[in-house]
């Protein structure tokens, strides 16, 4: 830590009182929690600015469509090392720095898993003192905010970037062009500070051009006008032909200046380009990076006078790719007219990639460009970059054994594996102070550098008043989300019921559908007479692509059964529902720490990883889950008797895909249960408070299609989850179970996942 940074820190009262009083004039007792925040806000920029920046020999460009950061207050000062003395500094003004943080706007640049674990990787790179910066877009809006109306999702845009925020407007600009114009760019930084160390940067590209006011109602807007409408929305809508333009106008535009900026920042430390790999490092996050292959190409050829030959071999020692799905629709293919639209210029190059792919191998699932003209983003990265990696162990091999396989056998020695991690400082000390206070008391703060030192609290599980104190903090955080809830959404939980909890994007192979047939099943149990000894909350967290037809008849659903379940006095006291609104990184780190059951039940092969099983493990939830992403690693960590496994094997699963031996309608009529719960979607019950059309067409999916197999574990679900909520009952065996889970979470810190990627990858000291 710099000496600068130390004095500031030791003088922060007078810091925040004379912030304070040169922007209101006021002392800090007065001002409202909005200008403490905005006070506070300028406070923590000014120790950022103070903070020296990580160097190094060779530095890590991580490129990605998608940073999920979630708010930066909280973060920044754990990282800074003085949240706890603001906070009794706020306190002895009669202030409160959790309701302070409420206050800032959380900005939207990610989906789901992908985005989130590319910002915990920031985190971590600069934690580990790592050189290493994030490049994207500055989305206005980001994803779409998601509001209920009718029991139905709607989206509206989110207004998150305020006079007073994170960003720094830098000089940075870049022309880029594109095949019908060329756009100037503008270039934010945020930064990214790691724990009690140096800083990296966070570059965000934006146009200036950009016009608000194009976007109406909801999320629509003029898809053509690109100029104004480029960093509007992350994922616009690509049903139809313009929003897949856009979408590659994106791309190319993060790409071009990733290129640029690298090359800039190379110039500038005198770096012979063709050594560029031992400077720089380019992770490409899925596929929506790739063109950046093309470009470097193109501008070493066109710009830097290098050969074809000698471009491929410096690009290709430079690139690395992970991997994040084998769902054949979320990899990108896109067809050549299209990039001969948006980018000309990189059209000659992607074609010279692929006739060399073609001239080496006679296997066509190995080419770039396919029969129909597609271009297949992943395959010019395995080609064309030096490292292929999954984000799991099991996916891994299913990359290997199945769906790369063809370029498994070219090319082994660029297969690994980086299980994903999750930034302990936010899911951990920031969102669970309790049990983090609790954890320094017990087992020292060493856990906090080195996470696995989490396993010294197996020693203490026989010690009753640790365990009794761990299950006291996972009630105190229960009652915290239920007094929110009570804020938020204007319904009233019962912190003494069991916590059962999904969140996580809406997709029909993570199964959600699943676990309302479960909710419908518990509910007419509780008709009958068969009531649980403990009651149940059932609580989801989720949104849907709008575009998504099932997934938003999912939802629907749910809140059909919100309405149901919660407004039936027979039932009422024995469970409830709650979908909540606008599931986000806010709104996870309240659930996460109040959660007893964590579902993590995809069909078994297709969920990658899964981080969220992670946050609920170290947590203290319990995991009920298939044998799938890194559901399998957190099983093989804790043992048979500290998780709930059930369901098909994925071979199982991959066999049936290859026999399309599944019939769903078999199971529906096999078994009483599944039959009675997927007639009541369509039962009178539920059509009073829901829309015939969307109720019968996630009907008629589940019986004549269920591609994602919903009904084939159904039953092995049920009674695994009975067997678990029976399992609550026994006070003692849980806590025991919870103290497990927390202490065997170590392995999934982001600072294990990002030393692996370091050592075996990047390479970078
Ligand atoms: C994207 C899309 C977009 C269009 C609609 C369908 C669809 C389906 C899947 C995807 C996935 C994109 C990649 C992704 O987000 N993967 C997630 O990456 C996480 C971090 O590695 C991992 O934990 C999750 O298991 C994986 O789904």
């Amino acid at each position: 830590m710099t000496l600068q940074r130390e004095m500031l820190q030791t003088k922060l009262e007078d810091q925040l009182k004379a912030v304070v009083d040169n922007k209101y004039g006021k002392s800090i007792a007065d001002c409202s929690d909005q200008e403490l925040y905005y006070a506070i806000l300028e406070l923590t920029k000014g120790l950022l600015d103070a903070t020296e920046e990580i160097h190094g020999p060779k530095k890590v460009y991580y490129i990605s469509a998608e940073f999920l950061i979630g708010k930066l207050l909280s973060n920044n000062l754990i990282n800074l090392g003085i949240y706890e003395k603001l906070d009794e500094i706020l306190a002895a003004n009669g202030k409160q720095l959790s309701k302070i943080e409420e206050i800032e706007p959380e900005p939207s640049l990610g989906n789901g898993g992908l985005g989130r674990l590319a910002a915990c990787f920031l985190d971590s790179i600069a934690t580990l003192n790592l050189p290493g910066d994030g490049i994207g877009l500055n989305y206005h809006y980001g994803l779409f905010k998601q509001v209920f109306k009718n029991r139905k999702q709607t989206a509206e845009k989110n207004d998150w970037i305020e006079d007073q925020s994170w960003l720094n407007k830098t000089e940075t600009t870049f022309d880029v062009q594109f095949g019908d114009m060329t756009v100037k760019s503008r270039l934010y930084d945020i930064d990214v500070v790691g724990y009690n160390q140096g800083l990296n940067k966070l570059h965000l590209f934006d146009i200036e051009t950009i016009d608000e006011s194009l976007v109406k109602d909801g999320i629509d807007f003029d898809k053509t006008d690109i100029a104004k409408n480029l960093t509007l929305f992350l994922y616009p809508d690509d049903s139809d032909e313009a929003g897949n333009l856009l979408r590659i106008y994106q791309q190319y535009f993060m790409v071009s200046n990733g290129a640029q900026l690298i090359l800039k920042e190379l110039k500038e430390k005198k770096v012979d380009l063709r050594k560029m790999y031992d400077h720089a490092v380019i992770q490409i996050n899925d596929t929506h990076p790739s063109m950046v292959i093309p470009e470097l190409i193109r501008i070493l050829v066109d710009e830097k006078a290098f050969t074809m030959d000698e471009a491929i071999d410096v690009v290709s020692k430079t690139c690395a790719y992970t991997n994040h799905t084998i769902l054949a629709e979320a990899l990108e293919k896109w067809p050549l007219s299209y990039l001969e639209k948006v980018v000309p210029q990189l059209v000659p190059i992607i074609k010279e990639l692929a006739k060399r792919v073609e001239e080496k191998y006679d296997d066509e699932r190995v080419y770039i460009i396919d029969k129909d003209d597609r271009v297949h983003m992943a395959h010019m990265d395995i080609h064309y970059g030096f490292s292929v990696n999954g984000v799991a162990a099991i996916h891994t091999e299913i990359l290997k054994d199945t769906e790369l396989n063809a370029f498994y056998k070219i090319y082994p020695e660029k297969f690994n594996n980086k299980t994903n991690g999750i930034t302990f400082r936010r899911w951990l000390l920031s969102c669970n102070k309790p049990l983090t206070k609790f954890l320094t008391e017990t087992i020292g703060d060493g856990f906090k550098k080195d996470a696995t030192e989490l396993e010294k609290l197996l020693t203490k599980i026989d010690d009753q008043s640790v365990l009794d104190t761990i299950a006291d903090i996972k009630r105190i955080k229960k009652q915290e989300f239920v007094d929110y809830v009570k804020e938020v959404e204007g319904v009233t939980l019962n912190p003494d019921s069991i916590f059962d909890m999904q969140s996580k994007r809406l997709h029909e192979y993570k199964r959600q559908q699943m676990n309302a047939l479960y909710i419908i099943h518990k509910y007419l149990e509780i008709k009958k007479g068969n009531k649980p000894s403990t009651p149940v909350t059932f609580v989801f967290g989720a949104k849907a692509a709008p575009a998504y037809v099932i997934a938003q008849d999912i939802i629907h659903l749910l809140l059909c059964l919100q309405e149901i379940v919660n407004n039936d006095p027979d039932v009422s006291p024995y469970m409830s529902v709650l979908m909540v609104e606008n599931y986000n990184v806010a709104y996870a780190e309240k659930m996460i720490p109040a959660c007893d059951i964590s579902e993590q039940i995809s069909l078994a092969s297709k969920e990658a990883s899964g981080t969220g099983n992670m946050k609920y493990m170290l947590n203290g939830a319990v995991t009920l889950g298939t044998s799938d992403g890194a559901n399998v690693e957190i099983h093989e960590l804790v043992g048979d008797d500290n998780i709930y496994i059930f369901g098909e094997k994925s071979d199982e699963v991959i066999a049936h895909y290859e026999k399309a031996d599944y019939v769903s309608k078999e199971y529906y009529e096999k078994s009483e249960m599944i039959k009675e719960a997927v007639d009541f979607i369509v039962s009178d019950t539920v059509m009073k408070v829901g829309s015939k059309e969307n109720l019968e067409r996630l009907y008629n999916e589940l019986l004549n299609k269920d591609w994602f197999m919903t009904l084939l574990d159904l039953e092995d679900y049920v009674e695994t989850k009975e067997r678990m909520l029976k399992d609550y009952e026994d006070r003692q065996k849980w806590k025991k179970m919870m103290l497990v889970n927390i202490a065997k979470a170590g392995f999934f810190s982001s600072d294990r996942t990002i030393a692996q990627y370091n050592d075996d990858i990047w390479k970078l000291r």
